[in-house]
């Protein structure tokens, strides 16, 4: 397997990287922690390490040192697409260079090598109560599924830490490609009468899901393509990211390191939030039977802040501007729908949400994230069911902390163990930093 060679040859070089900074920079402070970051979430604490995509606060991410306009440009694509294989994305969030179409069409084929979701996993599904959410149902699926793990098999029959990476490799291509076969049996089986649509061969992994969704608009299949794209990596200090590290850091294998990643994206300050904000959309839109006016939007902004809720979509706590995934979602909808109401209203709301939040002064960054548009987008292709929208953001997200993963294994990254105080020792230690 091309993806496999170009991991393993550069693993070498990377790992003697490492060993030299540690052994001759292990010293050296990389920053430090204040009373109000221990308190605070570790907001900006600098304590983890990837290669794979990196958010600069003021221009957002860039995923291998691309920007989303790049990759979008860059990557290959399917015949007649606009948008590309999400096969070409992985190969390059593992291997870290722009893959040739031949290389993207490698991971697509090893994906469709590895689609066939055990019944088993399903019948887990069909078995829970009709109102369980789609992300309680999507994990549920992810941890049912890790007793296929072959990292785990073979750590019992004994391997050694430099092939790590090997299993955690087979396990994520075998995870990422039943995917898109699990979030389409939900969708069908909780708002589609149970009528599953079977995997089509000659699909690329995107556009796949797109036709298991049933959903026959060819714009479908390059918006999922973009989602994909779009939500797969965020660094590693996100929740999904650093829930999933975390857990596989203690040599949990990727179905149980994701299920758990899964478990924090369904928070709603983390990724809920798109089913949330197309909530809150509908919300304003039935209010008033049409898209309002900016003056009677400011005023629903307001009315929501001081019920004591969020605005969901807007606000981050890395970024201080607008979240370029938003803008890559605003562009598909402006190329494809521009007259769509709720469309037009969540581009109303971006212009009027950011200076309700700087009035209020609070929100370090009043600008909208991924999640502020990307419902809007479903809606307009008849997604409509918006408890579903986060398990496309779950299928996406494990693109890149299986990719992670696979890294933190190759490079031994060892079992996270952060150290913790009481507060009478951070009142200790303030009383001795006033008196000195
Ligand atoms: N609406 C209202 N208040 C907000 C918002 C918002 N969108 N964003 C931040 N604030 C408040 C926040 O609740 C906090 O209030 P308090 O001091 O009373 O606790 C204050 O502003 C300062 O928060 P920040 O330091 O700006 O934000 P923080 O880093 O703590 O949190 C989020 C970041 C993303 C959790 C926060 O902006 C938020 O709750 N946004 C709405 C939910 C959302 O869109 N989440 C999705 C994020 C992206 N994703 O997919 O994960
Ligand atoms: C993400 O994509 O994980 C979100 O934007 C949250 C984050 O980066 O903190």
């Amino acid at each position: 397997m091309l993806l496999k060679e170009q991991i393993e040859a550069q693993i070498p070089e990377w790992r003697e990287r490492v060993k030299k900074l540690i052994k001759e920079d292990g010293a050296v402070k990389v920053g430090e922690v204040n009373i109000g970051q221990v308190y605070g979430g570790m907001r900006d604490v600098k304590g983890l390490v990837t290669d794979i995509s990196y958010v600069d606060p003021s221009e957002g991410i860039r995923f291998r040192g691309y920007t989303i306009p790049e990759l979008l440009e860059k990557l290959p694509k399917p015949e007649g697409s606009e948008m590309p294989y999400a096969g070409g994305l992985y190969f390059l969030l593992l291997v870290g260079n722009i893959p040739t179409k031949e290389e993207a069409l490698e991971v697509e084929k090893e994906w469709k090598a590895r689609g066939q979701v055990p019944q088993y996993a399903f019948d887990i599904l069909i078995a829970a109560p009709a109102d369980t959410h789609p992300m309680t149902l999507f994990s549920m699926a992810i941890l049912a599924l890790q007793r296929e793990s072959i990292f785990t098999d073979q750590y019992h029959h004994g391997l050694k830490k430099d092939a790590y990476w090997e299993p955690t490799l087979e396990d994520s291509l075998n995870l990422t490609a039943k995917l898109p076969a699990i979030a389409s049996f939900i969708y069908r089986m909780r708002y589609k009468g149970g009528e599953i649509i079977q995997s089509d061969p000659n699909l690329d992994w995107g556009a796949d899901f797109a036709h298991m969704m049933g959903v026959t608009d060819p714009g479908y299949q390059d918006l999922s393509r973009l989602y994909f794209l779009l939500h797969s990596d965020h660094e590693s200090g996100n929740v999904s990211a650093h829930a999933t590290h975390l857990v596989g850091s203690a040599l949990s294998d990727i179905y149980y390191a994701a299920s758990a990643g899964m478990n924090g994206l369904a928070g709603p300050l983390h990724g809920l939030a798109n089913q949330e904000c197309l909530g809150w959309l509908l919300d304003v839109f039935n209010k008033y039977g049409h898209v309002p006016g900016k003056e009677e939007l400011h005023q629903f902004a307001r009315d929501t802040l001081s019920s004591g809720k969020v605005i969901p979509g807007y606000g981050h706590a890395v970024l201080r501007k607008t979240d370029p995934r938003f803008t890559a979602q605003h562009q598909f909808g402006m190329r494809h729908f521009p007259e769509d109401d709720i469309f037009k209203l969540a581009a109303l709301v971006y212009e009027v949400v950011p200076r309700v939040l700087q009035e209020q002064g609070k929100a370090k960054d009043p600008w909208p994230n991924v999640d502020a548009i990307s419902g809007a987008l479903q809606y307009h292709y008849g997604v409509r069911e918006f408890d579903f929208y986060t398990v496309m953001f779950g299928v996406s997200r494990i693109l890149g902390v299986s990719a992670n993963l696979v890294w933190a294994r190759a490079l031994g990254q060892p079992i996270e163990r952060p150290k913790s105080l009481t507060t009478a020792m951070l009142e200790e230690i303030a009383a001795k930093a006033t008196a000195s």
